[in-house]
Order: C-alpha cells, then sequence, then structure tokens
C-alpha cells in the first residue's frame, strides 16, 4: 500500500513528466466552467479541444487521460483485429505501453529499426509492408515518434515526416504520429506545429509533459477517426465527466507553455556540454537538439545506477536508462543556476 508520497529530488531532471502546473493553471482550474465531458457537455473541454484542433491544423481533437491512452485509441481507431501497425523498434508505442494495441486490440506490432535522428528509413519501410497474402496481417499503419526519447530527444523535420505520409498514403497505410514532445520538435527547429503533422492522419501530443499541465494528452486527427478515437477512449475507461478541470490547465499550456520551450533546450545543452567535460562521462553532443539529455558512464568503477543514486544523495534525480547509460530531462522549474548546480553534483560524484 502507497502510504506516504516520496519526496522528489530538489533538482528532479529525472523527466518532463515531474512538472508542477503553474499559478495560472491552478487559477484557470478553479474558475473553469463544467459539465458531463460524456455527455459533450464540458465547455472547457469543448474549448480545449478546439484550440489544439486549431493548433495543430486538424479538423478535431479529443482529451485523453495521458499519452500512453491516446496513442492506444489511435492504433484501436485505425486498426482492426489482426492488422498490423509498424513501428520504431526503440519506439515509447512498442517498449513502454505495455504492448497495449496487442493486448487490448489484438493489432500485430512490427518494428523496424530506428536510426540515431529517430528516423525509420523508407526501404526498412517499404521491406516491412506486407503482400496480400492470407498467411500475413494486413498492413495498416505507420507509428512515428517526434521528438524521439529513446534516441537522445531527436526531431523529425516537416520534409522527412511529409515523405513518410506520402509513402503511408501511396500504399494505403495511415501515418500516426506519437508526439508527445511536438512541441519542443516545433520550438527547436522555429516552424509551426501544423507543418510537423500536415500529412499525417492523427498525432497525438502530451500536456502533461513540457507544457507542465498536471494530466492529459490529446489526439487530433480527422473528425471521422476523432469519432472511432473517441469510442476506443470510452471503452478504455477514458470518458471523464466534469474533465474541464483538467483541460482548463491544458488551455493555459498551449497558450502560454509553447514558446518557453527554448528555455528548456538551451539549459539541455548547457548541462549536456557542462557534463561531457567531466572525466567519466560522455555525452554525444551533436545529438542534444531538445530538452532531453544522454550521459554515458564511461568511468568503469562505476554502473549508471550507482551514480543515478549518488547524484540522488546530492538532491539531483536523473533515471539510468541502461547499464551505463543516464537520461536527464529539462523542462518548466529547473532554472540556468539549477543546471550550473546540477554540473558541479556530477563533477563531485566523479571525483
Ligand atoms: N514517457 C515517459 C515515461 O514513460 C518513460 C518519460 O518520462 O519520458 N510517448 C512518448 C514519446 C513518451 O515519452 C511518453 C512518456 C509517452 C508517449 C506516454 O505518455 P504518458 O506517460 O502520458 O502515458
Amino acid at each position: 500500500m502507497r502510504t506516504q508520497a516520496p519526496a522528489p529530488p530538489r533538482i528532479d531532471l529525472r523527466s518532463d513528466t515531474f512538472t508542477q502546473p503553474t499559478p495560472a493553471m491552478r487559477e484557470a482550474m478553479a474558475t473553469a466552467p463544467l459539465g458531463d465531458d460524456v455527455f459533450g457537455e464540458d465547455p472547457t473541454v469543448c474549448e480545449l479541444e478546439a484550440l489544439a484542433a486549431e493548433t495543430l491544423g486538424k479538423e478535431a481533437a479529443v482529451l485523453v487521460t495521458s499519452g500512453t491512452q491516446g496513442n492506444l485509441c489511435s492504433l484501436l481507431a485505425h486498426c482492426g483485429r489482426g492488422d498490423e501497425v509498424i513501428m520504431g523498434h526503440l519506439g515509447h508505442t512498442f517498449l513502454y505501453e505495455q504492448g497495449g494495441s496487442a493486448a487490448l486490440g489484438g493489432i500485430h506490432p512490427r518494428t523496424v529499426p530506428n536510426q540515431d535522428d529517430g528516423t525509420l528509413r523508407l526501404e526498412d519501410l517499404a521491406a516491412a509492408i506486407r503482400a496480400d497474402d492470407p498467411h500475413f496481417p494486413v498492413s495498416r499503419l505507420i507509428v512515428l515518434e517526434n521528438t524521439h526519447n529513446r534516441r537522445y530527444g531527436s526531431y523529425l523535420t516537416p520534409a522527412y515526416t511529409d515523405t513518410v505520409a506520402a509513402f503511408a498514403h501511396e500504399h494505403n497505410l495511415k501515418l500516426h504520429i506519437d508526439g508527445a514532445r511536438i512541441f519542443n520538435a516545433a520550438v527547436a527547429q522555429g516552424v509551426d506545429v501544423k507543418e510537423l503533422v500536415r500529412n499525417a492522419d492523427s498525432v497525438t501530443f502530451c500536456l502533461s509533459k513540457g507544457l507542465s499541465a498536471p494530466v492529459g494528452s490529446v489526439v487530433c486527427g480527422s473528425a471521422d477517426f476523432i469519432r472511432r478515437a473517441r469510442r476506443a477512449r470510452k471503452v478504455l475507461g477514458g470518458g471523464m465527466r466534469q474533465a474541464g478541470i483538467i483541460a482548463a490547465a491544458g488551455i493555459v499550456a498551449l497558450q502560454q507553455m509553447v514558446d518557453r520551450l527554448a528555455d528548456d533546450h538551451a539549459n539541455a545543452r548547457r548541462l549536456a556540454t557542462g557534463v561531457a567535460a567531466i572525466p567519466g562521462f560522455a555525452v554525444d553532443l551533436s545529438r542534444v537538439q531538445t530538452n532531453i539529455v544522454y550521459i554515458d558512464v564511461v568511468h568503469s568503477d562505476f554502473s549508471a545506477a550507482d551514480v543515478a543514486a549518488r547524484l540522488r544523495q546530492h538532491e539531483v534525480g536523473v533515471f539510468d536508462t541502461g547499464p551505463r547509460r543516464l537520461r536527464a530531462v529539462t523542462h518548466y522549474g529547473i532554472e540556468a543556476a539549477d543546471i550550473e548546480e546540477a554540473i558541479q553534483v556530477f563533477a563531485t560524484v566523479m571525483a
């Protein structure tokens, strides 16, 4: 039984999911008009969904509880039982969503290699598409991830995404984007987020990561697709009642928290260069594009778990994501001074 919440590290670089809502969000949540959203009667949810659809350049949107639920609703809306979804072997949907599409939807996952920049090669995608043959499942969908969590927070460009969308459509497939951090991708490239999804059939983005809202993600796509995604959300138990209390924070997130992601990217770069200069650590600086930094522990006496534990003793939180690899994520609430302090702590634990 969980009785007492453990205290988080003071400088918490474990994930941007640890962000706290801003004062403006708390105020908006306290005063939002509410209704029963399962009946479409929550004005604040309707407002958020309209704002999200407009911001992403899609016809419609649906508020979901999490990125995991958004991706699963999308896969269930695009695919039926026995269909196949093609995705990267390091994709969040493949690795970290409990295999939900297979477990709950009977959708067969097929992986192709993620390149270091998060892309999937067209030749690998082409080789993965099934022939029309009763031995095979039916290829139905491609999933891209932008930014790519396990591939260093790399962003995908509008041109690359358009190419994959055209390829998918040529082969009668759909394209879904796991855009949990798509606003980081947009800000890092200085492009309108619409350009990153303009030819995709659907996208999930998270309100509760860098955008700092306490709960929620949004799925966007055509009106017909969103109708099916909304049905999927209901069967997954995601029909929420007075959900405007969550949506209110999401509206503030979209209106006020996008441009400041540039600060997180600057902080990530400073952290990366600072830690790269400490003997015992290695960082591929060419890969640091957004708010995620992967740090390799090259000192042979320590594992990544050892280093994470020592950092934690000094009130710095990171996740070990492999035997010799750490991940640090910058976000709202982490200031430039915190980064300088964290770099000092990295040096101390390695001394
Ligand atoms: N990622 C979390 C953890 O699951 C590891 C993190 O700390 O990075 N897509 C991507 C690309 C994600 O990074 C995540 C969460 C999700 C989907 C799932 O979102 P939630 O946690 O809201 O279900």
